[in-house]
């Protein structure tokens, strides 16, 4: 008998990190059973006809999606299918389905939503799928029985520790065209999942209910010695949403990267706590073995926010952690996040403060402001739904529910403009020293020091000639 062919989606997006979790799901089915295609929107001029031609002969398809502005895509490659070959069973999996398991099979264009971790879960609902039968019972998933049944959810999966998991198969998709895409030679690889702490704005507390599972450091030597071998990448970005969780763990990594004789460098998420906690030798270690930047998420520059947040962290902390990657020769990205509900100006200037003061230490020092978005699954999503915000209703809404580009409920038009304009002189004052950049860079540092953002003639000149990436 021939292989079933199972065909994985990832919507289309402005940023070109490779599509992890398709590579996740797909490496979990057994390769003499099932033939696995990925498509990637983002690498396609036309996704929907992309993914029309693939599926034709296909047993299933499954999409990643998370929330914003990826639905739409999903919704109208999901719909195309459906259109076309109504029989097929469509699996959404993600960060959206694992949130609203249920409301996502409103959409009849969805028949089953995948719920957290989804190798084993997607394995097993592929399984019962080539046996022409549904997902009753399969832990982790939910689904909509044909006909005009309610959706059904299933129990839970408890983690799976991913060292049981086979290695992610990069063969699945077109590894150089993501370095072309990029710009840069540069590998995304996921060494752990969940995370063990409790910030009251993000949603991974929610999916991964606080645990954390990592695969072994000889193993990540393993895996990253034969990619590097075959794709000769220059750096690893880890994209795990806390890699320096262990101390020893991330030891032994090094250790595994030096040992081998690996000479990529590598970026990873750091916790302002952890990095405070790490010692010099470690650090040095990790700067031996290749690690070139870290992210640290910091959100706010007043303690009584941080502590309002749970973010469990102190601005000591930050700052002394800050100071050991200056001192290394680490380049980092503070990102912060401002217009959360009830944040007392007091609190957005501390915060603009802190900015100032950490991009101050080195040139390779970045602060990224976000505006607050209530992100569903998080306790001040919770907090602010009570007492009356309405979050989205249909798909199509949350599609249009997106960080990129908006201010957020909680910010006034006039905070808009002075953390924009902030924004803009902040990032001159310190940005590389360069000789078109000098004059602009020794105003800008003194509008800075002086908290005067007034008359923003320089931003508006600058603009016109050249939009500038709303990032930073
Ligand atoms: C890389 C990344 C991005 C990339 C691209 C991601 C992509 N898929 O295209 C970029 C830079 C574009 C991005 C952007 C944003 N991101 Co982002 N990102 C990540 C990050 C760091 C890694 C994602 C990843 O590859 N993980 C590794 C894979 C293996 O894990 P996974 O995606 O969770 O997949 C597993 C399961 O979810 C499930 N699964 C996933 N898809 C599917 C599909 C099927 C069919 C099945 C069966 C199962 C399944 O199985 C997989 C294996 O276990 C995550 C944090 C994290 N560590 O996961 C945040 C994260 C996904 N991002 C998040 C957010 C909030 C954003 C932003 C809104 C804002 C921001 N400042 O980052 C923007 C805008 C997103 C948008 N609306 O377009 C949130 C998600 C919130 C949500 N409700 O969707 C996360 C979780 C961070 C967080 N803790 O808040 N992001
Ligand atoms: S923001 Fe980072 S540290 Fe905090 S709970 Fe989310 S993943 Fe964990």
């Amino acid at each position: 008998m021939g292989r079933h062919k199972v065909v994985l989606y990832n919507p289309r997006a402005v940023f070109f990190t490779m599509p992890l979790a398709l590579v996740a799901v797909g490496s979990a089915l057994d390769p003499q059973r099932y033939q696995v295609r990925v498509v990637d929107g983002r690498l396609e001029r036309t996704p929907v006809q992309a993914v029309l031609a693939e599926v034709e002969d296909a047993l299933c398809l499954g999409i990643t999606v998370l929330t914003g502005a990826p639905i739409q895509d999903a919704l109208e490659v999901s719909r195309a299918v459906k259109a076309r070959h109504p029989g097929m069973p469509i699996i959404w999996g993600g960060w959206h389905p694992s949130l609203f398991p249920l409301e996502t099979l409103d959409e009849p264009a969805v028949d089953v939503t995948v719920q957290g971790q989804g190798e084993v879960t997607f394995a097993a609902v592929v399984e019962r799928l080539a046996e022409g039968e549904l997902p009753a019972g399969v832990a982790g998933c939910a689904y909509r029985p044909p006909g005009r049944e309610a959706p059904v959810a299933n129990p839970p999966r408890p983690m799976t520790d991913m060292n049981t998991l086979p290695a992610a198969n990069y063969g699945l998709i077109a590894v150089d065209s993501y370095f072309a895409r990029k710009g840069r030679r540069q590998l995304d690889y996921i060494s752990s999942v969940g995370c063990y702490y409790r910030c009251a704005f993000c949603a991974d507390p929610f999916v991964y209910r606080r645990r954390w599972s990592a695969i072994e450091p000889a193993r990540v030597g393993d895996e990253l010695e034969h990619l590097w071998r075959r794709h000769r990448f220059e750096e690893v970005a880890f994209q795990d949403e806390t890699f320096f969780t262990h101390r020893k763990r991330v030891v032994a990594i090094a250790e595994e990267f030096l040992r081998r004789g690996l000479t990529f460098t590598w970026t990873a998420t750091m916790r302002a706590d952890q990095g405070h906690r790490l010692s010099d030798e470690i650090f040095a270690l990790c700067v031996r073995a290749g690690l070139r930047r870290v992210m640290i998420g910091v959100e706010s520059g007043s303690q009584q926010m941080l502590d309002w947040m749970t973010k469990d962290i102190t601005l000591e902390q930050v700052m002394a952690c800050a100071e050991k990657c200056a001192r290394h020769g680490i380049g980092a990205i503070f990102p912060f996040i401002v217009g959360f509900p009830g944040e007392p100006d007091e609190a957005v200037e501390a915060t603009l403060e802190l900015i100032k003061r950490l991009r101050a230490m080195s040139p390779d020092f970045e602060t990224p402001i976000f505006y607050y978005k209530p992100y569903p699954g998080s306790r001040i999503t919770d907090e602010v739904v009570r007492r009356g915000y309405r979050l989205p209703q249909s798909l199509e809404e949350w599609a249009r529910f997106d960080f990129i580009g908006s201010s957020g409920p909680w910010v006034s038009r006039e905070k808009y403009e002075q953390i924009e304009r902030f924004k803009f002189y902040n990032r001159f004052a310190w940005g590389p020293e360069t000789w078109w950049r000098r004059p602009l860079q020794v105003l800008a540092r003194w509008r800075c020091r002086r908290n005067f953002y007034h008359l923003p003639v320089e931003k508006v000149i600058v603009e016109r000639l050249k939009p500038l990436p709303k990032l930073s």
